[in-house]
């Protein structure tokens, strides 16, 4: 309760927080922040949900981290679903973006003049990049960033399965600060959730968990545990070393060793997972390459530099999605 008498959720009743994608990880936060007593709601990129008149309710299941698999333990609560309309998000003083990194920019870019010129703006995806679009569309509005490692399933529409407990970083990178009050109601609601002075870097530490992770899966249509083994060991060695000297080069600099310790955890923590990439494969749908091999790829290019191994990834996994996505 971070130290007071009071939750701080109780205090601030009047607090009015968006959240834009209801997939797993806007619908995790949605119930994070909800059963910690603030006043959320959902944009969904739907275009039925955008086109409604008034603030509808919608019927949400979280079920948590549980041992067993026992259906007492889903809990159902319910959220406003805000429409698009001028009134309603001229009240939005925090809007969290969940969608994936591709649809960033299309999915915010019609909402910002509805906006108020204060409401803050926090992106929370895999990769990179969307912070360096969007940061001079905002006229003047605080832009944070994010990262959350916590495991997540969409099981249906409305309903998310909590599968791992993980850190989530947030930290400020342009404009107007997050007002406190809203930054103490984040982590007070997010368990395991931390503000960072340098948020940049810890994006770059979770883009080289995903860099190493999330096209080798994909390809190989293997759970992250598979990776342990020694064949695939100099492919995430190149992909590192090139990550790391990209950095180096955007002013960043890494612990390599650190690097490939926290790459080899994850792995070894989320053994029986299927990454991200995996799944959006498996599921004919865009998969978020570009935004993480692909971004190394881009500052690469920008810096005169090879990463031969990150740009072999990104091709390989336009090839299969040219293959599996519905055309
Ligand atoms: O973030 C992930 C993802 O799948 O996108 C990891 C950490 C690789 C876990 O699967």
């Amino acid at each position: 309760m971070l130290g007071q008498d009071v939750p701080l959720a109780i205090e601030s009743q009047a607090t009015n927080i968006a959240i834009l994608g209801a997939g797993a990880v806007g619908q995790l936060i949605c119930h994070q922040l909800s059963s910690a007593g603030l006043a959320v709601g959902l944009i969904a990129r739907d275009s039925s949900v955008s086109n409604l008149e008034a603030t509808d309710w919608q019927d949400l299941v979280f079920s948590p981290l549980s041992p067993s698999d026992a259906v007492t333990d889903s809990v159902s609560y319910r959220v406003p679903l805000l429409s698009a309309d001028k009134a309603h998000l001229q009240q939005v003083q925090l809007l969290i973006v969940c969608v994936k990194a591709y649809q960033v920019i299309d999915a915010i870019g019609p909402l910002l003049n509805k906006l108020s010129p204060q409401c803050h703006i926090l992106l929370l995806h895999n990769g990179m990049g969307p912070h360096l679009a969007l940061a001079p569309m905002l006229n003047g509005r605080g832009l944070s960033l994010g990262t959350t490692s916590q495991g997540i399933l969409r099981q249906s529409c409305w309903q998310v399965k909590q599968t791992g407990q993980g850190l989530t970083q947030l930290g400020h990178f342009t404009g107007p600060a997050l007002p406190q009050t809203l930054r103490d109601n984040l982590l007070y609601a997010i368990p395991n959730s931390e503000w960072v002075e340098a948020i940049i870097p810890c994006l770059w530490q979770k883009l080289a968990v995903n860099a190493a992770i999330n096209p080798l899966t994909a390809l190989h249509q293997c759970p992250n545990g598979a990776l342990a083994q020694a064949e695939f060991s100099d492919t995430i060695a190149s992909i590192l070393d090139e990550l790391v000297d990209v950095a180096a080069h955007d002013g960043i600099e890494l612990d390599r060793h650190f690097l490939e310790e926290r790459v080899y955890r994850v792995i070894e923590l989320t053994a029986a997972n299927f990454s991200s990439m995996h799944q959006d494969v498996a599921n004919y749908r865009l998969t978020e390459i570009d935004q993480i091999n692909g971004y190394i790829c881009d500052r690469a290019n920008a810096h005169s530099l090879s990463a031969a191994t990150n740009a072999k990834m990104v091709s390989a996994i336009k090839q299969l999605s040219a293959i599996t996505l519905p055309r």
